[in-house]
């Protein structure tokens, strides 16, 4: 994910900034070093040994330049136009059928043993690091670490902080192999730490390694996406659809706002779910004008982050599994549309 904000803010570079910011103000030695003896205290009560303690923190000094890229996410709002000629391009449409080609025999055992398609695997990968191209060279523990300093998002960076020093401690992977974005993102899955931990597989029996094995960052993505439990991925459904709304629907739209919905941002601003013949009989119609599949066996619900004059989809329950693996309208619109293209 990390290495594509970059780009954009390099895109956007005379656009604004968050207020944040600025110059940020370093710790003094003093400030650190105190903050530090803590984080040991609770790296010991959360069953972390003395020795990588000692190992990872007692040189360890925040970086200013990963305090900076945290704080300057360009403010100005792309368009999902813009957004999809960056990630659904090209260069990401060929890579990944050319991985489901090298990779066939590998995916199609996964897609199986997981119970979830192929394309969706092979989209990710391709959405964050362009197919392991783009992993990021940052040690983990210096990103994790600075972050968790940081006032910004403490709480959350020192869960990651103790997963960090849980990964070292428990040997899944050395301290300097681990690897990737200044937000902590691993390997070629740009997975956080503690979602390393819960669904990092080692497909083939040696450990797992997302950083160079294809088999195993296939097998974590698949594991991620089918074990989320309050939402089963269905391998019988696809992600969604585009479709184009009838005239009247700014007159309604209003009406299909879910009441008091609950999740994260992307979550909460999909429609009521309703189904495909009953989307059918309020008009709406597939990208090409045609009638929607007169089915009632699933449900689907609008988005459209554009607002009423962009572009809409209709999305299935597996819209939702996308969603937790970046919460964002964008993001999870670009990976369909990317698995429909690599699949086609
Ligand atoms: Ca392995």
């Amino acid at each position: 994910m990390q290495y594509f904000t970059l780009f954009f803010i390099c895109l956007f570079s005379i656009s604004t900034y968050a207020s944040e910011c600025k110059k940020p103000e370093m710790p003094s030695n003093d400030e650190w070093n105190k903050w530090l003896s803590e984080i040991k205290i609770e790296a010991i009560n959360n069953g972390i040994s003395k020795k990588t303690i000692e190992n990872e923190l007692n040189n360890i000094k925040p970086q200013k330049k990963i305090i900076l890229r945290d704080r300057c996410q360009p403010e100005s709002r792309i368009t999902l136009k813009e957004y999809l000629f960056y990630r659904v391009d090209k260069a990401r449409i060929v890579g990944g059928k050319k991985i489901l080609k090298k990779y066939q025999i590998e995916l199609d055992e996964i897609s199986k043993y997981f119970n979830i398609q192929k394309r969706f695997i092979v989209a990710i990968l391709g959405m964050e690091s362009s197919y392991g191209k783009n992993q990021g060279k940052i040690r983990t523990i210096d990103a994790v670490a600075t972050l968790a300093f940081d006032r910004r998002r403490s709480e959350f960076y020192k869960k990651q902080l103790f997963a960090t020093l849980k990964i070292i401690d428990q040997n899944l992977v050395s301290s300097n192999n681990l690897k990737g974005s200044w937000g902590g993102a691993l390997g070629m899955t740009q997975m956080l730490p503690t979602t390393f931990i819960d669904s990092g597989y080692d497909w083939d029996g040696n450990g797992v390694d997302i950083w160079n094995s294809y088999e195993d960052a296939f097998a974590s993505i698949a594991n991620y996406l089918t074990t989320i439990d309050k939402n089963l991925w269905n391998s019988n459904l696809s992600w969604g659809r585009e479709v184009l709304p009838p005239s009247n629907f700014s007159d309604f739209a209003e009406s299909l706002k879910q009441q008091n919905p609950k999740g994260c941002g992307a979550v909460k601003s999909r429609s009521v779910p309703k189904t495909l013949i009953e989307w059918n009989k309020l008009g709406f119609r597939d990208k090409d004008g045609n009638i929607l599949p007169e089915r009632n066996d699933f449900e689907a619900r609008l988005v459209y982050p554009d607002g009423i004059n962009g572009r809409m989809f209709l999305v299935y329950q597996n819209y939702k599994n996308l969603l937790y693996y970046n919460c964002s309208s964008y993001y999870a619109i670009s990976l369909g549309l990317l698995s429909d293209e690599i699949n086609s």
